[in-house]
């Protein structure tokens, strides 16, 4: 226990005393405030956002609606929501003018994966992604580009306002921290490897397994399947086309489920949902991801970026012209990979 005293006095004696006080000061008064995560949320945004509408109803905030475009695909984040009892209302249900504030956790305005219309007031944005804060502006801004996950800045703050945390909601912040590190793999700041002991100690660990273990429906399975027969790679890059998915968050899921395989470096995998590719990069030892899933995203006049090992956008496609469009984008890939002379192979074979 000791450990933990030690850790939660150099949080609050470090940077972070200021800032909360400069958020609760932007935030406050307030009676219905809007936590907004980016579309399709991940664990990480769901427990940042989870954490904010703790700390605010600590604050005395009477009403805070946690909201996200798209929806929630992911067997795990499906549990996440169901077994941690967050509660959520999709963008299209909510109306804007009806909160006296707005926080954006994990995404930043104007990036492409947010259902925010633009010239919308934003009070306040906590993000660990690579954007800059414009000048001059009224926002409260929190941006720390080195930490692994906007859960870590969350744990920070409800520690530095003597929030409680319980046991649910640091099994959410434990998991938002340990999906965006893949583990404590990447992009790790002592922050996040600090918050994710911490808040190890102190969670209730039979969520996290049935968060991690959910049941499957045979979707999952068939998409699986289907990548496992499609998927190609060149070198060790390895890249698998989903076709269409019935949600966008599979793209994800088999891109890190593939980039397991010993052989690849990278691997890329797209799909497409609605109008749109979906695309999702992932790399073992090499930065540049998010530079990649930015250049094809502008190519295609669409939005992308992300972090130097995990990265992802997505593109417009247009149904009537699939075949040509498909092609584009994968010649496209290959062109931003360097590959386009490497010979293809399958990957399973
Ligand atoms: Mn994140």
């Amino acid at each position: 226990m000791s450990e933990i005293y030690e850790f939660v006095n150099r949080v609050r004696t470090d940077t972070f005393d200021e800032k909360v006080q400069e958020f609760k000061a932007r935030i406050l008064p307030a009676s219905t405030v809007l936590i907004l995560t980016h579309d399709f949320p991940d664990p990480d945004c769901l427990a940042a956002a989870f954490g904010i509408s703790h700390l605010l109803s600590f604050w005395g905030v009477k009403s805070s609606v946690i909201s996200f475009g798209g929806f929630v695909g992911r067997a795990e984040n499906r549990a996440m929501i169901r077994f941690l009892n967050i509660r959520t209302v999709p963008f299209v249900l909510t109306e804007i003018n009806d909160f006296d504030k707005i926080i954006l956790v994990d995404c930043f305005p104007g990036r492409g994966n947010v259902s925010l219309p633009p010239q919308t007031e934003v009070h306040a944005i906590l993000d660990h992604h690579p954007n800059d804060p414009p000048e001059g502006s009224s926002t409260f801004y929190d941006i720390r580009k080195d930490f692994g996950a906007t859960s870590t800045i969350v744990t920070k703050y409800l520690l530095t306002a003597q929030c409680p945390i319980s046991p649910k909601l640091a099994a959410a912040l434990f998991y938002g921290i340990k999906t965006d590190t893949g583990d404590m793999r990447r992009e790790v700041a002592q922050d996040d490897l600090d918050c994710y002991k911490f808040l190890f100690d102190i969670m209730e660990h039979k969520l996290l397994s049935r968060i991690e273990s959910p049941d499957r429906d045979i979707e999952f399975f068939k998409v699986l399947h289907s990548a496992t027969l499609s998927a190609v790679n060149y070198n060790d890059i390895g890249y698998a086309h989903l076709g269409n998915v019935t949600t966008p968050d599979y793209v994800a899921e088999m891109a890190d489920l593939f980039h397991s395989l010993e052989k690849l470096e990278w691997m890329v995998c797209s799909g497409i949902f609605k109008n749109q590719i979906f695309f999702s990069i992932r790399s073992k030892n090499e930065d540049t991801a998010g530079i990649f899933a930015e250049k094809i995203a502008m190519i295609f006049g669409g939005s992308g970026g992300g972090h130097s090992r995990v990265a992802a956008g997505r593109v417009p496609f247009d149904a009537n012209d699939a075949n040509k469009v498909l092609e584009r984008f994968e010649y496209t890939l290959k062109d931003v990979f360097n590959i386009i002379k490497v010979p293809e192979e399958k990957l399973v074979k």
